[in-house]
């Protein structure tokens, strides 16, 4: 597994905004990751609900809209769109502090600056399912600096069949609708996107990672098949970032930082 980055790779990832890790769950690692979530979805993991934010899927056939979301368990079902707080789970955190993601985040933050997670969320095609989720940047205009990384992790095979992330590689330079409160594009925006650039559907085995620029325009369709895509996605930023409500984020690396052994 990688530890550090190569010169040429950072080229890569400068050059195309985004980077292909490889894998960086061990077989171990990604059994457990796969089983806690379906425990969390399940209701059966000994986390704190009242404190993790997750969200239902769409219904199918109702809307196209995702489910009913908040903080709190929303019923056993392996339905759920997203899920978020994960930092606070000792095993997800034990892999988000992996010297290959240090050492990301001190090449792209400097090697003092401490490291918070903006969200460490876990994001699901339910088997046949899933919620389209159009065009966008991750950016948001609440925090006084931009978020510029995220590590996006398969939990499972991401295939273009089970609605594997689509990406316009290069596109990471510009902000394409500044003014958009979480970066994403209006639909002219986003055909005007897909008519200039083949979007590249990001296919990653299960326990392999990519490293994407916040800017990097991306977007994911539906899953058509009957094996779940589920997926762990972390986005590190400056801790000392502030956002318009002054919410406390966790520090992920540097003085202060989350110790698993201690949640
Ligand atoms: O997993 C997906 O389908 C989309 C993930 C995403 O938008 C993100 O990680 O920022």
């Amino acid at each position: 597994m990688l530890q550090q980055l190569s010169r040429s790779q950072w080229q890569e990832y400068e050059q195309e905004g985004y980077l292909r890790l490889g894998r960086c769950l061990t077989d171990d690692e990604l059994a457990a990751a796969q089983q806690r979530m379906d425990d969390i979805m399940l209701g059966t993991a000994s986390i704190d609900y009242s404190r993790t934010f997750m969200q239902l899927d769409r219904i199918p056939g109702k809307t196209n809209k995702p489910g009913p979301g908040g903080r709190g368990h929303k019923g056993a079902t392996l339905r759920y769109r997203k899920i978020q707080d994960l930092e606070f789970d000792p095993l997800f955190l034990r892999y988000m502090q992996k010297p290959l993601f240090r050492h990301i985040c001190a090449h792209v933050y400097g090697a003092d600056t401490s490291i918070a997670c903006m969200r460490a969320m876990f994001m699901n095609k339910p088997a046949g399912e899933g919620t389209h989720l159009v065009w966008h940047q991750d950016r948001w205009t609440n925090f006084d600096r931009d978020p510029l990384i995220t590590i996006w992790t398969a939990l499972d095979p991401a295939t273009i069949a089970n609605g594997c992330v689509y990406i316009a590689p290069r596109r990471h330079h510009t902000l394409i609708n500044p003014s958009h409160a979480s970066g994403f594009m209006t639909d002219d925006q986003a055909q005007a996107l897909v008519a200039e650039i083949e979007p590249m559907p990001l296919e990653l085995d299960a326990g392999e990672a990519a490293l994407l620029h916040n800017y990097l325009p991306h977007s994911s369709g539906v899953n058509r098949t009957p094996i779940a895509r589920r997926a762990f996605s972390v986005c590190f930023m400056d801790a000392a970032t502030v956002d318009s409500q002054h919410h406390a984020y966790s520090v992920i690396f540097g003085e202060g930082a989350l110790d698993p052994a201690q949640l």
